[in-house]
């Protein structure tokens, strides 16, 4: 019976022996052939075949900063702005130059009347105001009457207008032939006293009255 039981375990033995071998290697079986010794290695086989490409790596230290290009051009300018808002009001100016012609002149609009102080009769102060670059002054309206009439009062004196009735008696006219628009007439004038007034002074109280040509009034020309 002993001899018997030997020989099944050696037949045992001799299956699990041929079983391992066949089924494992040493290094996938290691913990299932532990009592299995290797058998001799066999030649290696061919490479297999090569890998899939690698991750990509990792970005590298930046670089140096380089130099500053120059500057491009200039782009072309913009459109306009809006228009500002209006400023303040500035200063009181010299309404119309009133302050520098006091005493021997005013404006009255766009109009300048201005003496320079001197005499003459109607011949005589017609050409020294032309000469000057204007004419002997001549009222259009009361406002410019009552200028004429504030310059003379500064000096005292009485002016000549650019006035006559010298073309036709009785017929008063402004120097360049116009009729008469406006007129302050003192009373009873024009009388054509002795028949010889044929220009035209102003009074103090700004009222005509039609006057000898060759008498000397004050020039007060216009510009
Ligand atoms: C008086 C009036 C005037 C006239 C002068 C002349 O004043 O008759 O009309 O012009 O005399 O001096
Ligand atoms: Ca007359
Ligand atoms: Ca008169």
């Amino acid at each position: 019976m002993h001899f018997h039981a030997f020989h099944i375990l050696l037949l045992g033995m001799s299956l699990v022996r041929e079983y391992s071998s066949s089924q494992c290697t040493c290094e996938e079986k290691a913990n299932t052939c532990t009592f299995i010794p290797c058998g001799i290695p066999g030649s290696n086989g061919l490479p297999g075949r090569d890998g899939k490409e690698g991750p990509k790596g990792e970005k590298g230290e930046l670089g140096l900063r380089g130099t500053q290009g120059l500057p491009g051009k200039a782009g072309p300018s913009g459109p306009k702005g809006e228009k500002g808002s209006v400023g303040e009001r500035g200063p009181t100016g010299l309404s119309g130059g009133q302050v520098l012609l006091f005493p021997n002149g005013m404006t009255v609009g766009e109009k300048i009347f201005k003496t320079e102080g001197s005499e003459g009769n109607f011949e005589t102060s017609k050409a020294a105001c032309s000469q000057a670059g204007g004419l002997l002054a001549s009222p259009r309206n009361s406002a410019e009457n009552s200028a004429i009439q504030q310059i003379a009062a500064r000096h005292k004196k009485m002016p000549f207008l650019g006035i006559n009735d010298i073309q036709t008696e009785g017929t008063f006219k402004h120097l360049n032939g116009e009729a008469l628009g406006y007129s302050n007439w003192a009373s009873n004038e024009p009388n054509n006293s002795e028949g010889i007034e044929d220009c035209v002074e102003i009074h103090s109280s700004g009222k005509w009255n039609d006057k000898s040509c060759a008498e000397k009034r004050l020039i007060i020309c216009e510009y």
